[in-house]
């Protein structure tokens, strides 16, 4: 089959509505006689499964939180027996534990169609040679994109997260059109290739599909020519499939990413009331799988924040998602002032000495909140103070740079932070490559 998926991806709203509404109708079947939690939820409430005609109907139903996926562990939200799952994976949980997602075999298949259809969209084509710097392993991202780039019909370097020397190694001696890893990871990539006297023009890319944590206009810039890439959006949470819920279209930059509604229904909700919102207005992100069989879930509430609309001026029907411009849970409030890390990130635009790479450490002093911003230095500056000085932390370059941010974030978000500018690589990857943008010290 091709990509672009016509017959899909450009459906009339009307007969898209008629296809959810079929597929929603089975599902609410499925999950009210094969998962107890379900029923327990629906006969709670006096709620038959019958009374559910339609999406419009959705609000009559309960949320699915995380804690409801924690409190099933590991299996006990499969629709099937965990025997016809054929892959499980895990995420993070807010326990210890993780929480566990299974797919059958026909998930495994919608999974790399969507997949594949988002990395058509990011501008790859059938032969196109794919570095997979996604961590592959329990984390969806590696496998979730390796299946659907090998579907569409790339070649795939399988060679998952880190290992940067290689990873350019390989990329130059290869040939890589297309690379998809976190943001974080492709500044990264981006700066060693520099150190290294790699122009862009010289970087075999064209395409890099980004997703797995929030990410800004200005990391897209950086990536841009740093990389000379197209550079797009992938967005996925596990609990609903992994990577390729959403896409961004390469020709429709910064307009938002398609949302897959044929296998992902979306709503977005108040996230102080649950009450829906009309499109366009930002709240919490809130997903139903219409097709899923083995961990079918439905209205699981994201945390993520985002609008969601519809776009006239495009190539296909399904409606967009904007960037995620925080987590309801992530929300900080700092001495009375709601703070989204992205905020942070907008005032370290255009202080040319320091990177994107940053963590927000918050901390109790008495009964006031404090927050250190760490950020890492940018490489090729850290390397030429180092050759200078020897003295990297104390060089005027480096306080110059650390009271700019300073000033910046008073005046753009009308809290002081303390800021402490770090050597490159300095600050915690976790599993995946992901950097943990906050380190919540008060709990
Ligand atoms: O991060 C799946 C994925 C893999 C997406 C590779 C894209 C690429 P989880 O580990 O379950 O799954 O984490 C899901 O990550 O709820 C968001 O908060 C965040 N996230 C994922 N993609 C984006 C994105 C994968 N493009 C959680 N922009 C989600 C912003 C993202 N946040």
């Amino acid at each position: 089959m091709s990509y672009f998926n016509r017959e899909i991806e450009t459906m009339p709203l009307a007969q898209l509505r008629a296809l959810q509404n079929e597929r929603l109708k089975k599902l609410v079947q499925n999950v009210y006689h094969n998962i107890p939690h379900y029923r327990q939820v629906f006969d709670e409430k006096g709620l038959k499964p019958e009374a559910i005609k339609g999406v419009e109907d959705l609000p009559q139903i309960p949320f699915t939180y995380k804690s409801a996926l924690r409190d099933n562990y590991p299996f006990g939200l499969f629709a099937v027996p965990r025997e016809k799952a054929v892959r499980l994976h895990c995420s993070s949980g807010t326990t210890g534990k993780p929480i566990v997602v299974g797919y059958t075999q026909n998930d495994i298949e919608v999974f790399a169609e969507v997949v594949a259809r988002s990395l058509y969209a990011a501008g790859c084509r059938p032969g196109m040679l794919m570095q997979n710097a996604y961590g592959y392993g329990l984390f969806t991202g590696g496998l979730g994109l390796h299946y659907g780039a090998e579907k569409l019909g790339m070649t795939v370097l399988p060679i998952s997260g880190g290992g940067t020397e290689k990873q350019i190694m390989l990329m130059q001696d290869f040939g890589s059109e297309a690379i998809c890893c976190t943001p974080s990871y492709a500044l990264t990539l981006a700066e060693a290739m520099k150190q290294k006297g790699f122009t862009p023009e010289e970087i075999p890319l064209k395409y890099a599909i980004l997703g797995a944590e929030p990410w800004t206009e200005s990391i897209r810039g950086a990536v841009a020519s740093g990389l000379g890439v197209a550079a797009s959006n992938i967005y996925g949470l596990s609990e609903i499939i992994g990577p390729g819920v959403s896409q961004e279209d390469v020709e429709e930059s910064g307009t938002g990413s398609y949302i897959w509604e044929d296998h992902f229904y979306p709503e977005i909700v108040d996230k102080e009331t649950g009450d829906p919102l009309p499109y366009g207005k930002e709240g919490v992100l809130v997903f139903t799988t219409l097709t899923k069989e083995a961990s079918p879930v439905l209205r699981y509430w994201t945390n993520d924040i985002t609008s969601i609309y519809y776009d006239k001026s495009i190539k296909r029907s399904h409606i967009k998602m904007g960037p995620i411009i925080g987590r309801a849970d992530d929300m900080l409030i700092i001495r009375g002032v709601n703070l989204f890390h992205t905020q942070v990130e907008a005032a370290l635009d255009g202080i040319v000495h320091l990177s994107k790479n940053y963590q927000l450490a918050v901390s109790r002093a008495g009964s006031m909140d404090e927050v250190e911003v760490k950020v890492e230095l940018a490489p090729e500056v850290f390397e030429a103070l180092s050759k200078t000085t020897g003295q990297v932390l104390s060089h005027d370059t480096v306080v110059q740079a650390q009271k700019q941010l300073q000033i910046k974030i008073k005046a753009a978000i009308g809290l002081s932070m303390k800021v402490s500018v770090l050597a490159p690589q300095t600050i915690n990857r976790s599993e995946g490559g992901k950097l943990n943008r906050i380190l919540d010290m008060r709990k």
